[in-house]
């Protein structure tokens, strides 16, 4: 929390009442509007500028023409010391981005100001870092004559980056696209969620403040089919695109960019498994896993939504995890106290509570919660849901199958390592799992069975931004993170002279 000892920090938070889309470096409004919703209390927190078909081409031309700027001039350090002033930037509206993040998600003020605002301003850092010392490929390559040729790559920028990303992490998923893209000398056009737009606006002011000529950073407001997003996926002067979200939206995006032939990459989404053995470290394996189901109330990609523990500590485990589950604090997310907040909306509230039902009519025993909590005050007015628990559930049963992206578990018992794993690869996902045990050789052994991008052993979501990020199967294509990041936010041009 750097931002948080910045003496010239800007303090004061006021919201946004009325969001605007952000091109060629000024905000603009659109033909419509819609309203932006706190999902703590239900209240209308700003009207949005609905970016038609025109301000996306016109997004989409500005970010043409920074490509021919100064911008597409600059090298490798001057890009990379703006990045680290966006960083800076970001930092010094800690408080800012905290309240704008906390508006829009519900998300408890503790998890914005530790996790998402933190990660943005990391995001940068850690590319502009990245990009400094990134190499390229280089042969020295023998001749059919017996002589000599090199062979060297040089990396440009792809052009003009589309980005789309959901509303679970705001800030941090933009930032996690477009730091990489900028640093590889490209031009964006984000389109962030319809749920949370305040920050993507928010950014814009960071970047102007960083030096980031106008047009590199473009922001259009909307939703997906028939809005901004189908606009921007199918622009034909958008030369990449790069999504996070659900998998069937990428099912549909990746239909709508296959005419154009762009290159994609798409984080979606997740059904992630938890391997808890008897030997484990119990009393932090219980809070590991408290944390990997209800964190962000269970609406980040990476939670696990299933987790298996071995026979003999199954009672036990079962009874400490819906104590933590009942210990957490539920409220209003401007309290620091407070660990849980809302869902975003109330057609996702409809969406896991319609899951809550299904586990009952699947056969389930509720271990805990499976309803709704009763505040007395205005919270009963947001999208809250009770923590929740199952036991009981057969491994086909949908509830076990389908993604809920709320705060909920199943749990069930193994007795062997091998169907441990064969449960927890049974699943059309395949982002993340973790595994829970004290013996080192079962970690590395089961962690490398599991089909997914991302496994950890005895934590979960412990990042480090240069490591490959992304998931298989309905999970994903491609990977982002690190030199991957890199490499898929520029062309290799390789060129071979014959010496
Ligand atoms: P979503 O797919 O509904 O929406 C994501 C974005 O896509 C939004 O900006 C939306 O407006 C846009 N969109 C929707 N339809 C579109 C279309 N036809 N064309 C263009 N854009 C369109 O996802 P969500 O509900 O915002 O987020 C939750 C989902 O995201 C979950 O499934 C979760 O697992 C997944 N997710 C995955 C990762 C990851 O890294 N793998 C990270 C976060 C969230
Ligand atoms: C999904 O909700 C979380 C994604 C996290 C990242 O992309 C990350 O870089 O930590």
């Amino acid at each position: 929390m750097r931002g948080a000892q910045t003496a010239d920090r800007i303090p004061e938070f006021t919201p946004l009442k009325s969001i605007q889309n952000y091109i060629d470096g000024k905000f603009v409004g659109g033909k419509r509007e819609f309203a932006d919703v706190n999902p703590a209390d239900g209240s209308v927190i700003a009207q949005v500028a609905e970016a038609g078909a025109e301000l996306v081409d016109a997004a989409v031309e500005a970010a043409r023409k920074a490509l021919r700027g100064e911008w597409g001039r600059w090298g490798v350090r001057e890009r990379a010391a703006r990045l680290n002033r966006v960083a800076d930037a970001i930092e010094k509206r800690f408080d800012c981005f905290v309240a704008a993040e906390v508006a829009d998600t519900g998300k408890p003020i503790r998890l914005a100001s530790k996790l998402d605002v933190p990660r943005a301003a990391a995001n940068f850092r850690a590319f502009s870092d990245l990009i400094k010392t990134a190499g390229v490929e280089a042969f020295q390559t023998e001749t059919p004559e017996g002589k000599s040729a090199l062979n060297y790559a040089v990396r440009k920028p792809l052009g003009v980056v589309g980005i789309i990303t959901p509303w679970n992490l705001p800030l941090l998923l933009l930032t996690w696209k477009v730091a990489p893209a900028l640093a590889c000398g490209n031009t964006v056009v984000v389109k962030p969620s319809e749920e949370t737009p305040a920050t993507a606006t928010l950014l814009a002011e960071a970047m102007r403040e960083a030096g980031i000529p106008d047009g590199v950073y473009n922001v259009v407001h909307g939703f997906g089919p028939g809005s901004a997003g189908e606009f921007l996926m199918k622009h034909p002067d958008v030369n990449a695109v790069t999504f996070t979200g659900e998998s069937q939206t990428g099912a549909v995006i990746m239909k709508t960019v296959a005419a154009s032939v762009k290159p994609v990459s798409f984080e979606l989404g997740g059904k992630n498994a938890a391997i808890v053995f008897a030997d484990c470290d119990f009393e932090s394996t219980v809070n590991g896993i408290r944390d990997a189901v209800f964190l962000n109330t269970g609406q980040v990609c990476l939670c696990a939504e299933r987790v298996y523990v071995e026979r003999p500590i199954f009672e036990k485990f079962v009874k400490m995890l819906k104590q933590e589950a009942e210990r957490l604090r539920m409220g209003s997310p401007l309290e620091a106290s407070t660990e849980m907040g809302p869902l975003i909306s109330a057609q996702h509230r409809e969406k896991v509570l319609s899951y809550y039902k299904l586990a009952r009519e699947e056969g389930a025993t509720v271990v805990t919660g499976g309803g709704v909590p009763e505040f007395g005050n205005a919270l009963d007015r947001g999208f809250y849901v009770q923590p929740t628990i199952y036991t009981g559930l057969k491994e086909t049963a949908r509830c076990v199958k389908e993604e809920i992206f709320g705060p909920v578990c199943h749990v069930a018992a193994f007795d062997t390592e091998e169907e441990a794993v064969s449960m927890a690869n049974d699943t059309k996902y395949g982002l993340a799992a973790s595994v829970w045990t004290n013996d080192l050789k079962r970690g590395h052994r089961v962690a490398q069975q599991m089909n997914v991008g991302i496994t950890w052993v005895n934590c979960w979501f412990l990042r480090d931004l240069r490591t490959s990020f992304g998931g298989v199967g309905l999970s994903g294509i491609g990977r982002e993170g690190g030199m991957h990041s890199l490499n898929f936010y520029s062309e290799l041009n390789n060129i071979c002279i014959r010496l």
